[in-house]
């Protein structure tokens, strides 16, 4: 092959530590967007015995925490489940404490086999009842501890790639000794419990939402009410009171509903999106890939790929979360419907 006309140029430049524009920018600056990944599926019951497993034999005096991370092959061995975004499950024995701490990444847990424990957020007792969504805000002290008789099982989701990849994580550890940290009640969380009333005198300046629990059973109520949206799901949006925005500026949260035999449209989206099926099952077409669900699995629809979805025999819930607002506030977000 013939050796092109501008090769030595651009081996002197490389040895310059310059790099020639027309030489790779179909590299740098793509057609379109190809996310790395296709679609994951984790399987409860497949996740399941490894939480057990990690139960036993894993002290939870010996870690950080006892999550066990969705990590999807296509990120090359990284820590990712899909771009932007981690999810897991988290699991805690009677008795076990979770170490407080905090760090840059925004983080939520979403209670599947939850009851009994609780989260501690910056001096808030959240408790963690079936459906309920407790917000970890940047730099929000967090610890867990379960204070019932049965282990306890909950879905975690942070956006630990994004920061990392942004080079912004920052982490501070809290003590073990610290027994202050538990011995908290609801304490500002009744500020916020309350839709449609606000008290005045509580200033709040952070970019996250005032509110860092949201129970299941607001959540479902509000399902019931409401119609179908563009999509043919039932959509809500878990938001911040006081902006009506998302509940931090870099995770957005939904509750979807799929109603039975009206699959949604075919929509795409440039946000990555993580699904745990909360309840009832169904059936999922992402990219190429079609599969089925049922109550507790996790799916994954990587940015810019089509996806739709059905509930098979009766209704069936999602919890939905999307890197949607770091998306927004960088003026790349896409969303469309088929
Ligand atoms: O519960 O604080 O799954 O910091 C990953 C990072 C959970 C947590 C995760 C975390 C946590
Ligand atoms: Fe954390």
């Amino acid at each position: 092959m013939a050796r092109r006309a501008d090769a030595d140029l651009i081996e002197a430049l490389e040895t310059a530590r310059i790099h020639p524009l027309w030489d790779r920018y179909r590299r740098i600056t793509p057609i379109r967007p190809d996310a790395p990944d296709d679609a994951g599926v984790w399987r409860w019951r497949d996740i399941e015995p490894f939480a057990t497993r990690a139960a036993r034999e894993v002290a939870v005096e010996d870690i950080e925490r006892r999550a066990l991370i969705l990590a999807h092959p296509a990120f090359g061995g990284e820590t990712v489940t899909t771009g932007n975004l981690i999810a897991a499950f988290t699991v805690l024995e009677p008795g076990d404490r979770a170490v407080p701490h905090r760090h840059t990444a925004s983080a939520i847990r979403f209670a599947t086999r939850a009851e009994g424990a609780v989260t501690i957020v910056n001096g808030r007792r959240c408790a963690m009842l079936e459906g309920d969504l407790v917000l970890t805000p940047p730099m929000c002290w967090h610890g867990h501890i379960n204070e019932g008789d049965d282990r306890t099982v909950w879905f975690d989701a942070a956006n630990i790639p994004l920061v990392n990849a942004l080079h912004a994580n920052f982490f501070e550890p809290g003590s073990r000794a610290d027994n202050a940290f538990w011995e908290v009640d609801e304490g500002d969380e009744r500020l916020w419990q309350e839709a449609g009333l606000e008290a005045e005198g509580h200033a709040h300046e952070a970019a996250h939402s005032p509110k860092f629990r949201y129970p299941g059973t607001a959540t479902r109520r509000l399902l019931d009410a409401a119609s179908p949206g563009a999509d043919g799901a039932k959509t809500v949006r878990y938001v911040n009171p006081l902006t009506g925005g998302p509940v931090m500026p870099s995770l957005d949260c939904y509750a979807r509903r799929l109603v039975a035999g009206k699959p949604t449209r075919p929509r795409r989206m440039l946000c990555s999106q993580v699904c745990l099926a909360v309840s009832g099952a169904g059936r999922s077409t992402v990219g190429e890939e079609t599969f089925e669900w049922s109550r507790h699995d996790v799916f994954t629809v990587p940015q810019w790929s089509w996806a739709r979805h059905e509930a098979l025999g009766g209704d069936a819930d999602l919890f939905v979360v999307t890197d949607r607002p770091a998306r927004e506030s960088l003026d790349l977000m896409r969303d469309e419907l088929g």
